[in-house]
C-alpha cells in the first residue's frame, strides 16, 4: 500500500470511529506505525512520531474551533509535517548549480526537469556535460537539453575539469548554468575527491545531491556522506512517482540535517516541484489544504456512520450526530422526505440551524461514553441536567436534543421495516449509501 492510501486508511480509524477515545487512538496509531514502517521510515522515527501523537491527543488543548476528531487528524498532519522536513524556495536568478549523486540516480534527467523549471521562470539555462566517465552520457544529455531547448556545452575528449573551467565563460550569455557529473556505483573517496576537485573550478552556489526515493532510509545515509565530504546545499529526491519508500527517503534526509530541495515524480521534464513538507502530506491524505482535510474527514465520517445506521436501522447519540451533519449537506432535506411522503419529520430536526447542530454537538460531546452508545440512558433526568450543565446549555435544550433523537430513531426504525419506502429512499441518497 502506498504512504497516501495507509495514512488515510489509519486516519479512517479516528473519522470512522463511533467514539474518539484512547482505543480509537491506539488502533490510529498502530495503523499508522505499520504503514510508516513499510514505507522504510526509521523505525525509530516512526516510535517518536506515533507517542507525540499519542502524548498530545489528549494532553494537548485542542483549538476552539475543532472538534476532537479534527484535533488529531490536524495532530497527525502537523507531525507528518515535522518528520518530512520543510519548504523550500528555489532562488531564482543568476546561478551555477552542480549536480551531484551515484549511478541512475536520476542527475542527467533532473537537468533537464530544471532547466525547464528556470526557464519558465524567465531565466536563460545551459547544461554542461562533465559526466565523461561514460560515454554516452554527454550524447544523452545533449538530447535532454534539445527537448526543453535549453543550451548545451560539452565535448568528447575534454576532461571534466577542462570543461568546468571553460563553462564558466558561458555566464556571459546564460543566467543558469547546470554542472553533470560522473557517479560511482557506490559513493567512495575517489569520487568525493573528484567532485571536490570539479567544485572549486566551477564554484558552484548551489550543490544538489541527487538520490532515489527507492533508497529508502539509506537516502539518509548518502545525504549525509555526500554533505560531509563534498557539501551540499539540497537534496533531489527522484523517482517519488514509483517508489513505496518515498516516505523513507525524505524523512531520512531530513533527519541527516540535509534539506530536500526538490522531488521528481516522473520521467517527463515537468515532473518536478520545489519541496513543501505540508503541501506534500496535504496530497498525501489525499486534500490540498488543512481546512479541506478537515472538512473532508469530516464528511467521511459522517457517511460512514450514517451508513451504519441505514444497515442497523439504529441509532445512538455518535451516529446521530453525524446524521444531522449529512443530511444538512444533502441540501433541502425536508423536500426529499416530503416527497417521500413523510411529513412527520421534526421541522426543527431538518432545517437545523448551525448553531442549534453545535448546541446539539455541545451536548453528545458531554455525554459519557455509555451514554451515547446506549441512548435510553439520556431519558433519565439527572443525566440530562448533567450533560446541560456539562456543555453549558439549559435543560429544556438537552430534552429537545432526546425527544428530536427519539423521533429520529423510530423514524429509522420504522424505514428498516418498510422496503418499499427505504428502497425509494436509497435512490434520493448519495452513492454509498446503503439500507
Ligand atoms: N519514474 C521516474 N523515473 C525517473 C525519475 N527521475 C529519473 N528517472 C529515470 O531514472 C533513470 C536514470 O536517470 P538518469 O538521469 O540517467 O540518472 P543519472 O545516472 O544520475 O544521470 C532514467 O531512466 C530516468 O528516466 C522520476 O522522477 N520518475
Ligand atoms: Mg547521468
Amino acid at each position: 500500500m502506498d504512504l497516501g492510501a495507509g495514512v488515510r486508511k489509519a486516519l479512517a480509524k479516528i473519522t470512522g470511529a463511533t467514539l474518539v477515545d484512547e482505543k480509537a487512538i491506539q488502533a490510529l496509531v498502530k495503523e499508522l506505525q505499520r504503514v510508516l514502517i513499510s514505507n522504510d521510515v526509521n523505525v525509530q522515527l516512526v516510535f517518536e512520531l506515533t507517542k507525540r501523537i499519542q502524548d498530545r491527543a489528549f494532553k494537548e488543548k485542542k483549538a476552539q474551533s475543532l472538534n476532537l476528531r479534527e484535533h488529531i487528524v490536524k495532530i497527525v498532519y502537523d507531525e507528518l509535517v515535522a518528520i518530512l522536513g520543510e519548504s523550500y524556495e528555489p532562488p531564482i536568478k543568476k546561478q551555477r548549480i552542480m549536480m551531484i549523486g551515484l549511478f541512475g540516480s536520476g542527475k542527467t534527467t533532473s537537468i533537464a526537469k530544471l532547466a525547464k523549471f528556470y526557464q519558465s521562470k524567465g531565466l536563460k539555462v545551459c547544461a554542461i556535460a562533465c559526466d565523461i566517465h561514460r560515454p554516452a552520457a554527454i550524447e544523452q544529455l545533449q538530447q535532454i537539453t534539445e527537448q526543453v531547448h535549453c543550451g548545451f556545452y560539452g565535448e568528447k575528449g575534454k576532461s571534466a575539469e577542462e570543461i568546468a573551467a571553460e563553462s564558466r565563460i558561458l555566464e556571459k550569455k546564460y543566467d543558469v548554468l547546470i554542472l553533470d557529473t560522473a557517479g560511482r556505483s557506490a559513493f567512495d573517496p575517489d569520487l568525493a575527491s573528484e567532485l571536490k576537485n570539479l567544485s572549486s573550478i566551477f564554484e558552484p552556489q548551489e550543490t544538489y545531491l541527487v538520490v532515489s526515493a527507492d533508497l529508502g532510509q539509506v537516502a539518509g545515509k548518502q545525504a549525509d556522506q555526500f554533505r560531509k565530504a563534498v557539501g551540499i546545499t539540497g537534496v533531489i529526491i527522484t523517482k517519488m512517482d514509483g517508489s513505496g519508500k518515498g516516505g523513507g527517503a525524505l524523512s531520512a534526509v531530513h533527519a541527516s540535517r540535509a534539506k530536500i530541495a526538490f522531488i521528481t515524480l516522473g520521467e517527463k521534464p515537468d515532473a518536478l516541484e520545489s519541496f513543501d513538507a505540508k503541501k506534500f502530506v496535504s496530497r498525501l491524505v489525499g486534500f490540498p489544504d488543512l481546512p479541506t482535510l478537515l472538512e473532508k474527514v469530516q464528511e467521511i465520517s459522517d457517511e460512514e456512520a450514517m451508513q451504519r445506521v441505514m444497515e442497523e436501522g439504529k441509532l445512538d447519540y455518535g451516529t446521530f450526530l453525524s446524521q444531522l451533519r449529512s443530511m444538512k449537506k444533502m441540501g433541502p432535506m425536508k423536500q426529499i422526505l416530503q416527497m417521500l411522503g413523510m411529513y412527520d419529520v421534526p421541522e426543527e430536526l431538518v432545517g437545523k440551524s448551525e448553531q442549534k447542530l453545535k448546541q446539539f454537538e455541545a451536548a453528545v460531546l458531554s455525554m459519557t461514553p455509555s451514554e451515547r452508545t446506549k441512548p435510553d440512558l439520556m431519558k433519565n433526568r439527572s443525566r440530562q441536567e448533567r450533560v446541560a450543565q456539562g456543555a453549558g446549555l439549559s435543560l429544556s435544550d438537552v430534552r429537545e436534543l432526546v425527544s428530536n433523537f427519539e423521533r429520529m430513531n423510530k423514524m429509522m426504525k420504522g424505514l428498516k421495516g418498510n422496503r418499499g419506502l427505504s428502497k425509494k429512499f436509497q435512490r434520493m441518497l448519495p452513492q454509498g449509501f446503503k439500507f
